[in-house]
């Protein structure tokens, strides 16, 4: 059923305004037409009799109780560590909401210029822990549980992560949103509220990858808040019918409500607690009355069905155009209400909003926002292009081609009819340009062919202000290849470079709190300020010859590697031995990620040790290898190398001659809370993508941050890396980014074969084709993409591989000198926190300003 409705009401609030009035005594007050008075300058007047924070114990254990009997309506002599998690939640909720109202009417009475960041993805992890920490009330709540008879970190354990997000892109959101908050800047998050996020990771006996639903909301999320009162239509299909003045009529079609759900985000150190604003997707009419009358049930639910649907999974690897118009949609009409209540000209919008595309999956926001300015506001194309123009910023997250996003066509035309008309109409203006008809063929937005696709890096270049990868490398890349001629065409200054960071909060001191304790006592430098400044971690560097401190440094890597075997003996129960070096990869399973690589260095180190007498193997250095992470459901090959993982672990780990050399294990369902664990207990980690494939990486810098050493081809962020810490410190191999293009010619024009390139890897691939791991069949489609073809270069880079990992072996038998590379590594470190690269966003790209909350 359609109906028909005036399009200026798209986008605008289901609820009118109510009435509101103030609570007796509680200032602001409100004059006859409702307006707020602000005590001028007299903030602790209408602060007098708000809530406050807990920042006692007894006020802790109150709260706590009293929401084991409200909330979750228990009694307290019958709780168990689930019902401890959600009261703990609960109360740490309620002073999160203190400062997050303390924050939000700041901005509101400041009217600062906000960022607001689009992603599709926001990979959390848990929260609990995080909020504690930044609202500095970790001890007094592990008093008060522990007065209560429980123990903080069994009941952080029964939280489940939030992992609204496939990877890196994800994680990066989530520390970008921790450090706008940390950094005091007035940036929200917007996202999808999916009801299941990326999907559990089951191995079947074979070793084969299951995936089960994430139903993560199902014990109910104590960190959202629901905002039944916050909604927008959204319009999908339908037609646009345009007028004589290029206005156009979008009507008819499906329209579908957003509600918003917010997610409070804590900056540390700081009362600043910024907004995550969440859709989720509602049918506008519960269900069509005539079919229900008429006895079709099924039609009569199926288009609240069809609404419901759209934000109830995260894709794995992908994305709907419904889910991403939806978002946009929702996310814009929510930022120009708040614009708007401003009071200021539309014109002004740039003033006062930034927004950043977190790759290409939110561009149709700047059709949309074309298409609310000329539509709606009744601007001029020139007049609606110059904001769009000024508004839109856009980060690009990866150049293989086959990852860049195309919509076809006749889809967007079906979906988004007005949309279409608005994207060929900036194709008219593209074609202005001057310039070859192959050039004009390259950069348009629309590519030839059947059907027809929209570009959507294109589209997101050409209506941001400015556009920048994630590491220098990527950068340049972006400049030199995708993006080549709109470089020429635009100027060079529209492209830029952010360095990708993670945040130190999560991933030092709330992962390796020995490795922080250890740290402040060195530095004697209060946590809350080297937190802040990371670069003051190279107040280390005085210490390396410092042997007291090498050894504290050493037995925090141990008690870390102790930990994690602890938590595989308990989840898996494997033994992992603790007297190995930990070599560990973790990323989602793709080829240019090259784990097969990884997997048939494995196997090489695995044929050599049974080579050796026993006493050869007595010098060895003591192995284990880990890999995680999550394949594309429909990702054949990358699920293959994880049979391949799983079955070559069950030989080598059983094998009475090498085990006690080499072992190796992949752990199931990688997850933001995984990595925690996985990555302090790490000596070195693998960071091993074909040069040039990689756009940065950021797990290499989390691994850094914790002492771990890097061995990784010259690629992404593990150059600058290098460059921070010393090559010396850094095992790279491989051929280099210039030189990819070249041997892909050679692979296609002259192969060579393998046996005569690469002895070693040929032998390996024998091995496996034999039937040593076993069914060899079953691995042949994996081994010819080496064999045949070989896109991510696995026989150029074998050898020098095999090599680095030799050179790791010799580095890691003198101790001493290993330790001192892991100091020297920590300590250089400061460039990668998430807080320089947010900074950056903000000066460089938004031109935002810090807005502390004023103390009370
Ligand atoms: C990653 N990209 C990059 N994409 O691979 C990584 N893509 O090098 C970089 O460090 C990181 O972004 C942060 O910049 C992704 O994670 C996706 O997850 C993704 C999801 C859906 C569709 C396309």
């Amino acid at each position: 059923m359609t109906s028909t409705i005036d399009p200026k009401t798209i986008g605008k609030p289901q609820h009118p305004r109510r009435h509101v009035r103030t609570l007796t005594g509680y200032l602001p007050e409100t004059d006859a037409s409702g307006k707020e008075k602000w005590p001028k300058g007299e903030e602790k007047v209408w602060k007098a009799g708000m809530r406050g924070l807990d920042k006692d114990v007894p006020d802790i254990t109150k709260s706590f109780v009293n929401h084991v009997q409200t909330s979750l309506a228990r009694q307290p002599y019958n709780l168990d560590e689930l019902g401890a998690y959600q009261a703990a939640a609960l109360s740490v909720r309620d002073n999160l909401l203190v400062n997050w109202n303390e924050t939000q009417l700041n901005y509101t009475r400041k009217t600062p210029k906000r960022a607001y960041y689009l992603s599709l993805e926001f990979l959390m992890g848990r929260t609990l822990d995080n909020a504690l920490l930044n609202l500095g009330l970790k001890d007094q709540y592990n008093d008060g549980v522990q007065q209560l008879g429980f123990n903080m970190e069994d009941i952080l354990e029964k939280e489940r992560d939030a992992a609204l997000g496939n990877g890196g892109l994800g994680r990066l959101a989530a520390c970008y949103l921790d450090s706008s908050a940390s950094q005091e800047l007035p940036v929200w998050g917007y996202g999808l509220r999916y009801q299941y996020g990326i999907f559990q990771q089951l191995i079947s006996p074979e070793g084969n990858q299951l995936e089960a639903p994430d139903p993560w909301l199902e014990h109910q999320n104590p960190w959202e808040l629901p905002r039944l009162d916050v909604s927008y239509e959204v319009r999908f299909y339908g037609h646009s019918e345009r007028g004589n003045d290029g206005r156009a009529v979008w009507t008819g079609g499906q329209e579908v409500l957003a509600i918003a759900y917010d997610v409070m985000i804590p900056g540390y150190g700081t009362k600043t607690t910024n907004n995550l604003r969440l859709w989720e997707s509602k049918p506008k009419r519960g269900f069509d009355l005539n079919s229900f009358n008429a006895g079709n049930y099924e039609g009569a639910v199926e288009s609240s069905n069809s609404a419901a649907a759209i934000t109830s999974v995260l894709y794995p690897n992908d994305h709907t155009l419904k889910q991403q118009y939806f978002w946009t949609a929702a996310s814009l009409a929510d930022i120009l209400r708040r614009f708007k209540n401003t009071g200021k000209p539309i014109t002004e919008f740039p003033d006062y909003a930034a927004i950043q595309l977190n790759d290409t999956h939110p561009t149709l926001a700047i059709p949309e926002l074309m298409r609310i300015l000329l539509d709606e506001e009744e601007l001029s194309w020139n007049q609606a292009w110059q904001i769009v123009t000024n508004t839109f910023f856009y980060t690009n997250h990866t150049v293989l081609p086959e990852a860049l996003e195309k919509w076809p066509v006749p889809l967007v035309e079906h979906v988004l009819p007005r949309h279409l008309q608005i994207i060929y109409d900036i194709v008219t203006v593209e074609k202005k340009f001057p310039g070859d008809r192959d050039r004009l063929g390259r950069m348009s937005l629309i590519e030839e062919g059947f059907p027809k696709q929209v570009r959507m890096a294109h589209l997101a270049c050409i209506g941001s202000r400015k556009v920048n990868g994630v590491a220098e490398l990527h950068s340049d890349l972006v400049k030199t290849t995708i993006l080549k001629d709109f470089v020429e065409f635009e100027g060079v200054s529209k492209f830029g470079n952010v360095t990708n960071g993670v945040t130190p909060r999560r991933w030092l001191d709330q992962c390796n709190p020995q490795l922080s304790d250890l740290i402040t006592k060195t530095l004697k430098i209060d946590k809350g300020v080297w937190l802040k400044d990371f670069t003051k971690l190279e107040g280390l560097l005085q210490f390396t010859e410092d042997k007291e401190f090498r050894e504290k440094w050493a037995a925090v890597k141990q008690s870390n590697k102790e930990r994690l075997a602890k938590y595989v003996q308990s989840t898996l129960g494997f033994t992992v031995r603790t007297d190995a070096m930990f070599d560990v990869q973790i990323k989602r399973l793709h080829e240019y990620k090259r784990q097969t690589l990884n997997i048939l260095g494995v196997i090489h180190r695995y044929l050599t040790l049974k080579n050796m007498s026993a006493a050869e193997r007595k010098k060895a250095n003591r192995k284990v290898v880990i890999f995680a992470g999550k394949a594309a459901p429909a990702y054949y090959i990358a699920k293959l190398t994880i049979r391949l993982i799983v079955n070559v672990a069950r030989i080598i780990n059983d094998d009475p001659e090498t085990k006690e050399y080499l072992q190796l294990y992949f752990l199931p369902d990688y997850s933001v809370s995984l990595a925690e664990i996985l990555i302090p207990a790490s000596d070195i980690s693998q960071h091993i993508s074909t040069a040039g494939t990689e756009a940065s990486g950021t797990s290499n810098m989390k691994f850094c941050i914790n002492g771990g050493l890097l061995v990784g081809t010259v690629d992404g962020a593990n150059i600058e890396i290098a460059e921070e810490v010393g090559e010396s410190n850094v095992f790279f191999f491989g051929h280099l980014t210039p030189a990819v293009e070249d041997l892909r010619y050679q692979h296609t024009y002259h192969p060579i074969p393998i046996e005569q390139k690469c002895p070693a890897l040929a032998h390996v691939l024998n091995e496996v084709s034999a039937g040593r791991f076993g069914d060899g069949h079953v691995y042949e489609p994996l081994l010819n993409t080496v064999r045949q073809g070989d896109y991510y270069l696995l026989t150029d880079d074998f050898d020098s591989y095999i090599a680095s990992l030799a050179m790791v072996d010799e580095a890691y038998l003198d101790r001493d000198e290993w330790i001192k590379k892991s100091i020297r590594t920590t300590a250089k470190m400061g460039k990668f926190s998430s807080d320089r690269a947010i900074l950056e966003y903000a000066e460089s790209y938004w031109n935002l300003e810090q807005t502390p909350v004023p103390s009370s």
